[in-house]
């Protein structure tokens, strides 16, 4: 074989050794760690496959049909698939939704959206990150802008109950009808609760402003109608596509299109947003889709359309129930006092802890969680919280009766954690210290990994090979 062959043909393990190296450690941290983080998951056989096929060496700005480049037949084929699959998945009416699965991620779909609808320096309110919403939701802080969103426009939090964890529809309403914004952001990145798409339709209407819901956490669970759907009374929906729906890392964006309304002249109003949509991913803000995230799409919103999808988006709402009864069972205090979704966010300050050292605990043990503000945190930088999600965890088949055996995990966890605190002191830093070298707090820890390790080994990832 020429020098040449050997390089196009090679295998990544015997080409580079150190790279295949790393991968297979990582595979193995998944496996024998339970995976709590509540945006991830473990995605198909089939999404891995699309993602790893010929797909991925084609160029095709611009959309099916009207593309830059040529050779694009298939590739037409393959992004109107996965369209036409997204509508079905949400039971959508293609004379009345549109939908564009170029976005790479959920964070540029949702800038494209307000790229799309909002002018510069327009305005636009979501969710406070620290309350639960998502950076892209406009975050910035009293020195600084942090996200674009609140850099290119003019972004105002809204917040919820610090007592209740539950958000403030009133107050968002009071604050609305002065800020007047062009877009009110529906979505969460970490509350327990079902939003009420209903409630923030009514607000829109009161002060003249789009509703565009990013379900990107709940879109497996809205898929199978575990949970209300947003679409109801949304102008605009965005998702990411890799987290309880299980698919790609990837995003779409749904938009009304068709009539909008009739007016007294018996004129046809039209929705305005495809164009503007469409456009503002490409050629506004993106090039070459990654038509093998596309095709990967198109595979999961088939998966995310079967009964079996259903029963396993019920499954991680019984999970995470599970979890959160389990948990208050053993005197720990969850945000709204439980969950209707597939998260839970436990406020730590009646035990005594921070966030941050839960969390480097549980690590320690191989279950992997975040650190997370909870209501009434006066630092973000040092949030009282740990998010724990289960979407990861049902994939793996975890039932209820594991999940006890988790809650016990995660209980024996966070009493280590308690323990090195009582010697350490209130420092992360001296924490650490007593943590890498107490030979006591050593042991223990090893104890509990070792089981952690023992009982996650048990829940094989299905169908995946071994990287
Ligand atoms: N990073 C995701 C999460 O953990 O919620 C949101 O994009």
């Amino acid at each position: 074989m020429s020098d040449i062959s050997k390089i196009l043909n090679a295998n990544l393990w015997d080409s580079d050794p150190e790279l295949w190296d790393l991968i297979k450690k990582e595979k193995k941290r998944q496996v024998t760690g339970l995976e709590m983080i509540a945006s991830e998951n473990f995605t198909t056989m089939p999404v891995l496959q699309c993602l790893s096929s010929c797909l991925h060496n084609k160029y095709s700005e611009g959309l099916p049909g009207q593309r830059y480049y040529g050779g694009n037949e298939y590739i037409d084929e393959i992004e109107i698939l996965a369209q036409k699959r997204s509508l079905e998945a949400y039971k959508l009416d293609p004379e009345k939704w549109g939908v564009n699965v170029q976005p790479y991620s959920g964070s540029p779909a949702n800038f494209a959206v307000y790229t799309g609808v909002v002018e510069p320096h327009g305005r636009i309110m979501g969710l406070d990150l620290p309350d639960g919403g998502h950076l892209t939701h406009g975050f910035f802080t009293g020195n600084k802008k942090i996200s674009a969103t609140s850099i290119f426009f003019e972004s105002m939090p809204y917040k919820v109950d610090p007592e209740t964890g539950l958000i403030d529809y009133n107050k968002l309403l009071e604050c609305a009808r002065l800020f007047r914004p062009k877009v009110i952001v529906a979505g969460v990145s970490c509350h327990s609760r079902a939003l009420d798409y209903k409630k923030f339709r009514e607000i829109c209407d009161e002060v003249g402003a789009y509703l565009f819901s990013d379900m990107a956490h709940i879109s497996g669970l809205v898929a199978a109608g575990v949970t209300p759907s947003p679409f109801e009374y949304s102008d605009i929906v965005s998702t990411t596509t890799h987290k309880s729906l299980r698919g790609p890392r990837a995003g779409v964006i749904f938009f009304r299109k068709g009539v909008k309304s009739v007016n007294a002249k018996g004129e046809k109003i039209m929705y305005d947003f495809e164009s503007k949509i469409n456009q503002a991913v490409f050629p506004g803000l993106q090039g070459g889709p990654h038509n093998h995230a596309i095709a990967a799409i198109a595979t999961s919103m088939k998966q995310a359309s079967t009964p079996e999808f259903v029963t396993y988006a019920k499954q991680i709402v019984t999970n995470a129930k599970r979890l959160s009864d389990g948990l208050q069972s053993k005197g720990y205090k969850i945000v709204t006092g439980g969950t209707d979704l597939h998260l839970l966010l436990v406020d730590l300050r009646s035990v005594g802890l921070t966030g941050a050292k839960a969390e480097l605990i549980l690590e320690e043990i191989n279950i992997a969680c975040n650190k997370n503000t909870v209501p009434g945190d006066k630092s973000a930088l040092n949030p009282s919280g740990i998010r724990l999600g289960t979407p990861a965890l049902t994939t793996r088949n975890l039932k209820e009766k594991d999940i006890d055996v988790v809650v016990d995990f995660l209980d024996r966890g966070l009493k280590l954690a308690k323990e090195i605190s009582n010697i350490s002191g209130p420092k992360l830093a001296d924490f650490k210290k007593v943590l890498h070298d107490n030979p006591d707090i050593q042991n223990k820890i090893a104890k509990l990994k070792d089981e952690v390790t023992k009982y996650s080994e048990q829940f094989p990832l299905p169908g995946y090979s071994e990287y």
